[in-house]
């Protein structure tokens, strides 16, 4: 558990100019964001595209970071899809090839009631011997499970903590307290990311994480020390930034961000927003405002 304690970035999937996955870029940007303290890599969530995405590519994607990481903090891979199938198979993937953990957001698209979605995680952490991170993201998936419900999954072997996306801290505060101290949760909503930590979350996973991983870490390490008025203000900081990033797709944000930062990580996948000419001279200005970028 003290390993996983911190800011863990939902990696950017980098892709090339014709839209494949890039390697090189890939390893670059882990070495600069292992550089500035992050605790851990979570890949193929939203922020890495994995629903948009093959199995194909997000097994190459798992195999590249795994490979780049050596061991130096978690590997967490997003594993969920629509169908338990394709979960299992990823889950037995990233066992074999590594991988610290996996997680998996609720199946999506149909409507399932809860005994299928426990059901289906079951079926995830019984596929391999991988612990599993089970990712509450109910504003894209339109599932939210009971407190009841995660209570029953955090008995479960294996089944390690949860990614918390979502801005309800009382919902949060009563599964930490229910769940127990020794049941990890993650932040999800990076702008929360405080409000997250002073109720109990063990650390977060977010997508700035990728464009500002010192702001973060920082506001981590004062809270851990007790100096909550310079925490207070690393917050303050980076959600004077989101909330312009929130104006935009924030991958795309993200992505122009990141560019503009040297690491040539491509366009986001369609349906997701492409970015006009304007868009991004006006990306490049929020970006000149803000020197910690
Ligand atoms: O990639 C992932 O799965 C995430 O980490 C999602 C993450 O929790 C993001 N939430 C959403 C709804 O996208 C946040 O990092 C979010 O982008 C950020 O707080 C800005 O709103």
């Amino acid at each position: 558990i003290e390993r996983y304690k911190g800011i863990i970035p939902a990696l950017i999937t980098p892709y090339t100019n014709e839209g494949k996955i890039n390697e090189a870029v890939t390893r670059k940007l882990i070495q600069h964001l292992l550089s500035k303290g992050v605790k851990g890599l979570y890949l193929s969530g939203s922020t890495g595209e994995g629903f948009l995405q093959t199995v194909e590519e997000r097994k190459q994607f798992l195999e590249i970071v795994v490979d780049e990481v050596q061991g130096e903090v978690p590997v967490i891979s997003q594993v969920g899809a629509v169908d338990t199938n394709t979960c299992v198979e990823l889950t037995k993937h990233a066992a074999e090839v590594g991988a610290d953990a996996v997680s998996a957001v609720a199946p999506f698209y149909y409507k399932h009631g809860s005994e299928q979605i426990k059901q289906h995680y079951l079926d995830i952490v019984n596929a391999a011997d991988i612990p599993l991170i089970i990712y509450h993201i109910p504003d894209f998936t339109g599932t939210s499970g009971s407190i009841d419900f995660y209570e029953e999954l955090s008995k479960v072997e294996n089944i390690i903590g949860l990614k918390y996306t979502s801005k309800d801290t009382f919902f949060m505060q009563q599964l930490i307290d229910v769940c127990g101290d020794e049941f990890m949760v993650f932040n999800g909503p990076d702008e929360c990311c405080i409000a997250g930590l002073a109720v109990g979350a063990h650390g977060a996973i977010g997508s700035t994480y990728n464009i500002m991983p010192e702001k973060f870490v920082s506001l981590f390490n004062h809270f851990a020390n007790g100096n909550i008025a310079a925490a207070k203000q690393e917050q303050y900081e980076a959600n004077r930034l989101i909330r312009k990033l929130l104006d935009y797709d924030f991958i795309a944000f993200e992505r122009e961000v990141l560019t503009l930062q040297g690491f040539d990580v491509g366009k986001p996948r369609k349906p997701l927003q492409q970015l006009t000419d304007m868009e991004r001279s006006q990306i490049r200005k929020i970006v000149e405002e803000f020197p910690f970028l």
